[in-house]
């Protein structure tokens, strides 16, 4: 087969630093191509964190002694790594979480039920294409508080309908939510547009930005977005660590949603006073590997270039689109250009469910998902009960598209 995608990244070398990748699965080469739902980890992440529990475990913030001190000086240079990573101002603007799903409820509980900015009757602005972790917290929001939620839709190629932004948006709006890339589409959403309208009527601006910091440049300054959530495993990193980012002063206006050691600045037996931001949000011993992992994840993503990365994406995206279309009764879903999208591809087959494709693929060593990828509002807009999916990261390469599509000819062949 032609390969005809030209790439920037150094994927065979990059592959070399990933050892589950040098795996057989079923006797097969191992073909991994579900990191939307969680990335591999380069050694230097494992090595990291096996670093940490060999050389300088101890807890942080805490110890006056050296080793102590060492272990809070990984920490929180981690927090100074990822915060110019996403163009933060202060690496005080990001809270440690343990995961997209925790920082989206923080919001919604800190900020949403807690803060006391929303009252009855205010309205939350969402969008169909949306992950269940940035529904679910809004309907808690919803039910305690008696807001009322909206939704702008897709069109039928998968692009947010923005036009439904001048309707939707209303003097009651308090809060505009939004995911940065979706997770089945891959669609990218012009969230630096958003925000911008979201601010024109005093609402603030939510990223769920689980599947773009991973993947393109991001920079939270110029997107003007007020929080910004993403998760360490789907970059490199381990998993149980997540991010919370939030402009200074909307991190000030929320509430902690743990109470305990370390979030306080005093407590007495009927009160107590919240330690500074971001601290007031990391009650109790932090994942502090996982931190120190994610540290190291950002500086191997870093290293190979974040524009390298996109750049890459984009021509395995539209190597697969291509190579896919050749497959008899295969769809795929989404934005048709690939700048425009991610590198994630949702598919489905005349002659099979998901099910059964992912099934027959993982005979031949090739990991897909199948599913409702956690957001079934949008399965419902494009009457799916589920898709196939396929995503690409920096280890990927136009064989691993080979594979997946050699895998797609058996499954036609299985089912006549
Ligand atoms: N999507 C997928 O296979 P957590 O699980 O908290 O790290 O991330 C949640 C999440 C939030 N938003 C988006 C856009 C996501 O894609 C995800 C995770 C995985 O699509 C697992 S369901």
């Amino acid at each position: 087969m032609a390969h005809a995608a030209k790439v920037l990244l150094n994927v065979p070398d990059i592959k070399k630093d990933f050892p589950i990748l040098h795996r057989k699965m079923r006797d097969k080469p191992l073909t991994y191509l579900d990191s939307t739902a969680t990335a591999q980890k380069p050694q230097q992440v494992i090595d990291a964190v096996v670093d940490f529990y060999s050389r300088y475990n101890a807890n942080v913030h805490r110890a006056i002694y050296e080793l102590g001190e060492e272990a809070t000086r990984a920490y929180e240079g981690a927090r100074e790594r990822i915060a110019e990573f996403i163009g933060a101002k202060d690496p005080m603007e990001i809270a440690f979480t343990k995961s997209t799903t925790e920082s989206l409820n923080l919001v919604a509980y800190g900020y949403g039920l807690k803060s006391g900015r929303l009252k009855e009757g205010d309205e939350i602005l969402g969008t169909v294409l949306e992950h269940h972790s940035n529904h679910v917290p809004w309907h808690f929001v919803r039910d305690l508080k008696g807001v009322t939620l909206k939704y702008v839709d897709v069109d039928d190629e998968g692009h947010l309908r923005m036009e439904q932004y001048d309707d939707l948006i209303t003097k009651r709006t308090k809060i505009v939510t939004v995911a940065h890339v979706s997770n089945v589409l891959g669609t990218i959403s012009d969230v630096k547009e958003i925000a911008k309208r979201a601010h024109e009527v005093g609402a603030v601006c939510v990223v769920d930005a689980a599947q773009s910091v991973p993947h393109m440049p991001v920079n939270v300054r110029a997107l003007d977005c007020d929080f910004f959530a993403f998760s360490g495993h789907k970059m490199l990193g381990p998993t149980g660590i997540g991010v919370l980012y939030g402009k200074k002063e909307m991190l000030e206006l929320t509430e902690p949603l743990l109470g305990g050691g370390e979030m306080i600045s005093e407590v007495h037996l009927g009160s107590a006073k919240w330690n500074d931001v971001p601290y007031k949000f990391e009650g109790g011993t932090p994942n502090i590997a996982g931190v120190i992992g994610l540290g190291a994840a950002v500086d191997y993503l870093a290293k190979l270039g974040m524009p390298a990365v996109r750049q890459h994406e984009m021509e395995l995206t539209a190597y697969a689109l291509k190579e896919l279309a050749a497959v008899e009764g295969l769809r795929t879903y989404g934005p048709k250009s690939v700048a425009e999208r991610g590198g994630v591809v949702s598919f489905t087959m005349e002659k099979a469910h998901p099910h059964d494709i992912a099934s027959i693929l993982d005979v031949e060593g090739v990991c897909i998902r199948s599913g409702h990828h956690c957001a079934q509002p949008l399965m419902d807009r494009y009457d799916l009960a589920a898709t196939a999916r396929a995503s690409f990261y920096v280890y990927n390469d136009v064989e691993d598209v080979d594979r997946l599509v050699a895998a797609l000819q058996k499954v036609n062949e299985v089912f006549g």
